[in-house]
């Protein structure tokens, strides 16, 4: 049975390669999602990505995966720092999830250091832009694939 992964990215992600790209990079979120549909027909997975401004959609589609997904790939934007909303949500959701960040949160402000959704996370990647979520998936495989 193929494992089917929801890849959720959180406020302003969808700017990525529009704006800040000495932080972010300069693709697109659409390249991140192309790149992520490709490693996971390498990987025989399958992965539905979605991305919001609001923090309660959020919460919803973490809900929601609860019954239909096998693993999460989340980069949460600002809401990792702030949202005990998203957290309560994950750790219901008891999912295998890998947090993503694009950039080293822990070299940039003492605010972004802190991470809610690192409470519940299997594990983070951060720092190494999209790459990052090719990694993630890696890692997602890898714990279903030894469970
Ligand atoms: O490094 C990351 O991936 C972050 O999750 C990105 C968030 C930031 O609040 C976190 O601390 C770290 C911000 C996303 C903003 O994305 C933009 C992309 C391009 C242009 C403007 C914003």
């Amino acid at each position: 049975m193929k494992h089917k992964v929801l890849i959720l990215n959180g406020p302003n992600l969808n700017m990525l390669g529009i704006r800040e790209p000495d932080i972010y990079g300069s693709g697109s979120l659409s390249d991140v999602e192309f790149a992520c549909e490709q490693e996971a027909k390498a990987l025989s997975m399958s992965v539905i990505c979605k991305q919001s401004n609001e923090e309660g959609k959020l919460v919803t589609w973490v809900q929601n995966a609860i019954n239909d997904m096998d693993g999460l790939l989340i980069n949460a934007g600002a809401y990792t720092h702030t949202s005990l909303a998203l957290l309560d949500s994950l750790s219901a959701a008891q999912l295998p999830t890998i947090e993503i960040h694009m950039s080293n949160i822990h070299s940039r402000e003492q605010f972004r250091h802190h991470s809610f959704v690192s409470l519940v996370a299997s594990g983070m990647i951060c720092g190494l832009g999209s790459y990052g979520y090719v990694l993630g998936l890696r890692a997602i495989h890898r714990i279903l694939n030894t469970a």
